[in-house]
């Protein structure tokens, strides 16, 4: 079990970080009106790409009163900890994957759930719904604005060692996942041992074989190299666990109501940006790593599935995820 300290470290986290926040901005002190967002991903990676573009339209339309500095490639420290910054104001917005929210609002972790979605278009239609309004309120909470869900495509298991077909082939192999109780459970489920690391971990993990793979999706896969050390993937699709960003309700408050509508407004328009960037880019980086040697496994899909119900089936008996769940599923 991930303690729940672990993830969300408190003011003591918070500030051990800023300590790197600060050391960032004297390097370089973003002028006033320049908001700081962080971003795990490389500085082309869809997600930090729709919030440049936040940036510049805010530029845009404030003729310059109001712009964005973007730390991207994990310089301000891991998802948590961004959380936690963003929460105390220390950072303006950070983006997260639902991975990282998990033990802090369980209730977010239905978006996780082995097989939840059907497909990109049933994911979409979810979250541009009444569920994720729904969740979006649900998630605005301590300290933090919940502005809107970015795409991050289908996580399948890939490895350094051998062609996955079925739950068995998993066996004795280390596997990271994301620092969340659901995705331990998930790749335990399948038959794997689970490694919990952070993102900016997994490369040397994978190349000292310290793990034997990972999970994620095609662009994480190729923007970290990962590709490199890990020439087996295996089509499991197991969870579409998508992206929110987050922004400091501190920072929020502090403009003047246009402002903050404007701000707002863009988050949620740039949904349709990222997820343009997010289709050319998911297919050029799944060409790109099978160019470079990946090589696919069609896997037994159905067993994947039995394999993790009993996962889904202890999560279901949280009634406020259960809620969602069905919800989700009517939109199937
Ligand atoms: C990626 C996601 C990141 C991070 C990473 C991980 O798909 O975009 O935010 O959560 O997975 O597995 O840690």
């Amino acid at each position: 079990m991930i303690k729940r300290r672990q993830l969300l470290g408190g003011l003591g986290a918070a500030c051990a970080a800023s300590l790197v926040t600060g050391r960032v901005a004297r390097a370089g002190a973003p002028p006033p009106g320049t908001f700081t967002a962080s971003d795990v991903h490389v500085e082309n990676y869809p997600t930090v790409q729709a919030i440049r573009w936040i940036g510049e339209q805010l530029e845009k339309e404030t003729g310059g009163r109001l712009s964005m500095r973007v730390y991207h490639s994990g310089q301000i420290g891991r998802e948590n900890d961004t959380i936690d910054l963003t929460r105390y104001g220390a950072l303006d917005f950070t983006r997260v994957n639902f991975a990282a929210l998990t033990n802090i609002f369980p209730a977010s972790g239905v978006l996780t759930l082995p097989y939840v979605f059907d497909d990109t278009a049933h994911m979409r239609r979810s979250l541009d719904g009444t569920v994720g309004r729904d969740l979006l309120a649900r998630l605005s909470q301590r300290g933090l604005v919940a502005a809107c869900f970015y795409d991050s495509g289908v996580r399948c298991i890939y490895n350094g060692r051998r062609p996955v077909h079925e739950p068995g082939d998993l066996r004795g192999m280390k596997i990271r996942v994301p620092l969340s109780d659901i995705f331990m459970s998930m790749a335990q489920a399948m038959g794997a041992n689970p490694t919990p690391l952070s993102y900016g971990e997994v490369f040397t993990a994978l190349q000292t074989h310290l793990i034997d793979g990972a999970e994620n999706n095609w662009p994480s896969l190729d923007s970290t190299r990962q590709f490199e050390v890990a020439h087996h993937w295996a089509e499991t699709e197991h969870s579409m666990s998508p992206e929110m960003l987050f922004i400091s309700d501190r920072s929020l408050r502090a403009l003047k109501p246009d402002d903050r509508h404007l701000v707002l407004e863009l988050a949620t328009r740039s949904v349709a940006v990222m997820r343009a960037l997010w289709d050319k880019d998911e297919a050029d980086a799944k060409a790109h790593c099978i160019a470079n040697g990946v090589q696919i496994t069609q896997v037994d899909k159905d067993a994947f599935r039995q394999a993790t119900e009993p996962v889904l089936k202890t999560y279901l008996a949280n009634a406020d995820i259960n809620q969602f769940y069905r919800r989700i599923r009517q939109e199937a």
